[in-house]
């Protein structure tokens, strides 16, 4: 039986996917690095700083540690710049209703996100005290493929990890709750998620009745 459903954040909830990506290639840019959206995806759902390190690989650029924590800092400081302006609209279509459904359905309700700004997200749309819980990337030591986040998510409800469902759109992200023996609705497309338990396109599109279908 499933009991809870644990959503990601970027590209899950809300598209912040983009934000991230126009910061990253704006430092990119200034490192004289090509870096296009195809390759955004393997940014998806990993820390800032392996994100960081992956685009620092594909133009082949070796830094210092101080230079790429200076980097990442800059970057992250965009990223803050652009979100700001985040407004409840932004949630994606029928998130927000299919969140308090779960709940009145007696679901449990997590959030984990590699992100370590996602607390000032949720402020922002307005959703925090929909979740039971919120894991983010300021708690975690290993970030997704490894399946901690999700670990302890469910750990913080009291919850069997084979009693879990999470929603996805990264690639680490299904890997990771595969690896925590969770359930997992790709939400995307099959190229990239096809390990996942099932593929939609936008979040809400999953029926939340056959969440036990799994
Ligand atoms: P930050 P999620 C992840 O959030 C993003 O998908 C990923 O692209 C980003 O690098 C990571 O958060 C860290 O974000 O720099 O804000 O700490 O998809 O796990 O909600
Ligand atoms: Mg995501």
């Amino acid at each position: 039986m499933i009991h809870a459903v644990i959503f990601d954040l970027d590209g899950v909830i809300v598209d912040t996917a983009h934000y991230h990506f126009v910061a990253w290639q704006r430092l990119a840019n200034e490192l004289g690095i090509t870096f296009t959206e195809k390759e955004n995806e393997r940014l998806k759902g990993v820390s800032r700083m392996h994100s960081l390190e992956i685009i620092l690989e594909i133009g082949g650029v070796v830094l210092s540690e101080a230079k790429k924590e200076e980097l990442a800092t800059r970057k992250n400081s965009w990223f803050v710049e652009y979100i700001e302006a985040i407004r409840p609209e932004e949630i994606f279509k029928g998130v927000k209703q299919m969140l308090i459904s779960l709940r009145e359905k007696g679901f449990k309700v997590a959030l984990a996100s590699s992100s370590k700004n996602a607390e000032t997200v949720l402020r922002l749309l307005e959703i925090k005290g929909l979740f039971d819980t919120v894991v983010d990337g300021t708690m975690i030591i290993k970030s997704k493929p490894d399946p901690e986040i999700f670990l302890l998510a469910a750990n913080k409800i009291g919850v069997d990890p084979s009693e879990c469902v999470v929603f996805e759109d990264a690639e680490a992200g299904v890997e990771a709750a595969l690896a925590a023996g969770m359930k997992c609705v790709g939400v995307g497309s099959a190229d990239q998620l096809g390990k996942a338990h099932s593929i939609v396109k936008t979040t809400a599109d999953f029926p939340i009745d056959q969440l036990n279908l799994l």
